[in-house]
């Protein structure tokens, strides 16, 4: 970890210009970024906070293709709304760039030429997936099919994201196109490959050992198992007709992987930057002093950690990361965020709902945020913080202080006379703040940073509760000045500490106590707080109530997307191709029951399952952990396949496969032969 870095480069994941974006992708990567920068920039530091629009890749060709325009009108309509989202919600970057930018595909040729002379690349000429209908390559996302790491039927061509784990389109057992269901055949084409196992005691040096300590333990975790799993040559080009061109001969009509060029984004995004404002770009990127951060979410892992620095390191000028700090997923009301499913919180639509409200979403999100684990979103949970924390303890101290000093002094910050020892006690735990919300950012932890600032607005309302001014002014005026001014600081300091979090509400505040913001690391008594005899301004509403009917409507929304999702499930899957008996006949399907459960260790969706087939017991490996617990499976009957070849998941042999199905609400169960007096071992025909 860098010691007092000269400057920061803090980057946020470039969001794929396919689709608008959603709470998830706040939660997880946008907000926590932005607190970062906006607390670092209070405390003078240099800061650059950079992203942009992903605007290459098969996501948009999909995109494109599915919504009958081209994907360059697919681009910008996303990178609009994307953008517009961002900036309502006080994501306060230094540039957002897109990668259709000309200064992006310079860049990123060159980055790619430079690795190409340095002969940093294996050249070679491999067979791909190719889809013979559509009469196209697939690569990435043209390509799903079963994870050979975990099970799960739905990963990509380059990435399985229930897993993690990151893929080569060849890999996948049984895929088939997206383009058109076929199963593809095989044919050769060239292409250039990111030799990663040269990088295997570089990265083991500089993140097995160097960032054992100070990385999140799920990020080296899922980096550490990505290393010891052996790394392989990555194919860094592709054979498509969207993307950047690959810059040397022989590579006509060839594309770079968008992986490659993505990460680039965020140095093309600082050049960008860096000309617009007459500054040179290189320190940022180039420096040693310079702590470079990325803030992404969890299926982006390996490639910031793995495969990026890998491009960094063998480009040779560029500093490496400092950190990594990404988060895991936020789900909604207990799903998965989905954009396909419609199953999501769009900004766009927030706004709407609750026009001007964006610090609410920002501190229920951050309150909730998914830093160790999966965390759930519910409207009865954003009402709550809302209601029970913004409104009953922030605004109504903020309130009651602006208010009372208006109505009792005409807004003029009083004189105060001595100070009791609560008043002693009571600055002195202001005081500490500051130094503690530090230390909880600087380990990345926010919702424990946002959790102390509430502390600061809690230490106000209970000095106001406890001291009640508003009865003190019949009998001793006098002390009720103290009292008000000890107030007034506590609120003045919140006008700072909030900034990071709650950027509009600190903005209102500065305004309504007439102050700029402070330096959040001066010492405290040189803090701009409010001396007496300094004007303030009217009180104005922080945060407003938000009534059951809003959250409701919400809930009534989720409903009907839910409905609407089961009647478009209803549709069955179209009837796959014709088999004759004896296809069938091959099958050999069981009735078993499930003797043993456990998890599969440092997997989330596997099971280790000892099962009785009636044939012998056997274990069976399935990708049904995260609907399942161990111990509730156990006595389980159900239905086997029992004559599938085995094969090796995470090391351990699966003989055999479970059969399970989706129910009304697409959660997985199990096809049980619950007919009484069936025994196991009895066939299925
Ligand atoms: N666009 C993936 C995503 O949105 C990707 C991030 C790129 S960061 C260089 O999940
Ligand atoms: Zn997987």
């Amino acid at each position: 970890m860098i010691q007092n870095p000269e400057r920061y480069t803090i980057t946020a994941a470039l969001p794929y210009t396919n689709g608008p974006i959603h709470i998830g992708h706040l939660a997880g990567v946008y907000v926590p970024a932005d607190i970062y920068s906006r607390y670092l920039r209070l405390q003078n530091r240099d800061v650059l906070f950079v992203c942009g629009s992903d605007e290459h890749g098969v996501a948009i060709s999909m995109k494109a293709k599915k919504e009958g325009i081209t994907p360059q009108q697919v681009i910008d309509k996303y990178d609009g709304i994307i953008r517009k989202s961002f900036s309502d919600f006080g994501i306060a970057f230094d540039n957002y760039s897109r990668t259709s930018a000309k200064i992006h595909h310079e860049t990123a040729s060159d980055y790619f030429r430079k690795l190409y002379e340095n002969g940093d690349f294996i050249e070679e000429v491999t067979e791909q997936l190719y889809d013979v209908k559509a009469d196209q390559f697939l690569a990435d996302r043209f390509v799903t099919g079963t994870c050979p790491k975990c099970g799960n039927e739905e990963a990509y061509g380059d990435q399985c994201e229930k897993c993690g784990s990151t893929l080569n389109a060849t890999d996948l057992i049984n895929p088939k196109s997206t383009i058109t269901g076929e199963t593809p055949v095989l044919k050769s084409t060239k292409h250039w490959f990111l030799p990663l196992d040269r990088y295997d005691a570089f990265l083991r040096e500089w993140i097995l050992e160097g960032h054992k300590n100070d990385w999140k333990p799920n990020v080296y975790g899922q980096v550490k198992s990505w290393i010891d799993g052996g790394l392989e040559p990555r194919a860094v080009t592709r054979d498509l007709d969207w993307g950047i061109d690959v810059p040397v001969e022989g590579a006509e009509g060839k594309k770079l992987y968008v992986w490659f060029d993505a990460p680039i984004g965020y140095i093309s995004s600082t050049k960008e930057w860096a000309q617009r404002e007459g500054k040179d770009w290189t320190p940022y990127w180039k420096d040693k002093g310079t702590k470079l951060v990325h803030f992404i979410g969890k299926d982006n892992i390996v490639f910031h950690c793995v495969i990026f620095p890998a491009m960094l390191k063998a480009e040779g000028s560029y500093i490496l990361p400092d950190n990594v700090p990404a988060n895991e997923f936020l789900n909604l009301e207990g799903n998965k965020l989905s954009t396909s499913k419609n199953w999501a919180v769009w900004l766009h639509e927030y706004l709407e709902e609750f026009p001007n409200q964006q610090d609410v979403l920002r501190y229920a999100l951050t309150s909730n945020a998914p830093e160790t684990k999966d965390n759930d979103f519910t409207w009865k949970d954003f009402q709550a913080r809302n209601n029970n924390e913004l409104v009953a303890i922030f605004g109504n101290f903020i309130n009651r202080v602006v208010v009372l000093t208006n109505k009792y002094y005409n807004g003029v910050v009083p004189t105060p006379n001595e100070l009791s020892e609560v008043d002693e006690q009571t600055l002195a735990e202001l005081q500490a703040y500051p130094a503690v919300i530090s230390s909880s950012i600087e380990r990345y932890r926010f919702r424990e940073a946002l959790g102390e600032m509430m502390n600061a607005a809690r230490l106000g309302n209970k000095y106001l509760a406890d001291e009640e001014p508003w009865k003190m002014i019949k009998t001793d005026p006098e002390r009720t000045k103290t009292q008000m001014y000890v107030a007034l600081q506590i609120a003045a300091a919140l006008s700072t500490l909030c900034e990071p979090f709650l950027p509009f509400t600190s903005k209102k505040l500065l305004k309504m106590l007439n102050i700029k913001i402070n330096n959040w690391n001066l010492e405290f008594e040189d803090w701009n707080l409010l001396p007496a005899g300094h004007q303030i301004g009217e009180a104005e509403l922080l945060f407003a109530k938000i009534e059951d009917e809003a959250i409701q409507k919400q809930i009534d929304k989720l409903e009907a997307t839910k409905t609407a999702n089961l009647a478009e499930n209803k549709k069955a899957e179209p009837q796959k191709d014709l088999i004759q008996f004896e296809d069938f006949a091959k099958m050999d399907l069981r009735v078993g029951t499930i003797l043993e459960a456990e998890k599969m260790p440092k997997a989330n969706k596997l099971l280790i399952l000892k099962v009785d087939t009636g044939i012998d017991v056997r274990t069976i490996v399935s990708g049904i952990a995260e609907s399942f617990k161990p111990e509730d499976i156990i006595g389980k009957r159900v239905t086997v396949l029992a004559n599938l070849a085995p094969r090796a998941l995470r090391g351990v042999e699966s003989q055999g496969m479970i059969l399970m199905t989706n129910n009304a609400e697409g959660k997985l169960v199990f096809v049980n032969p619950d007919a009484d007096g069936v025994g196991n071992g009895e066939t299925i025909n």
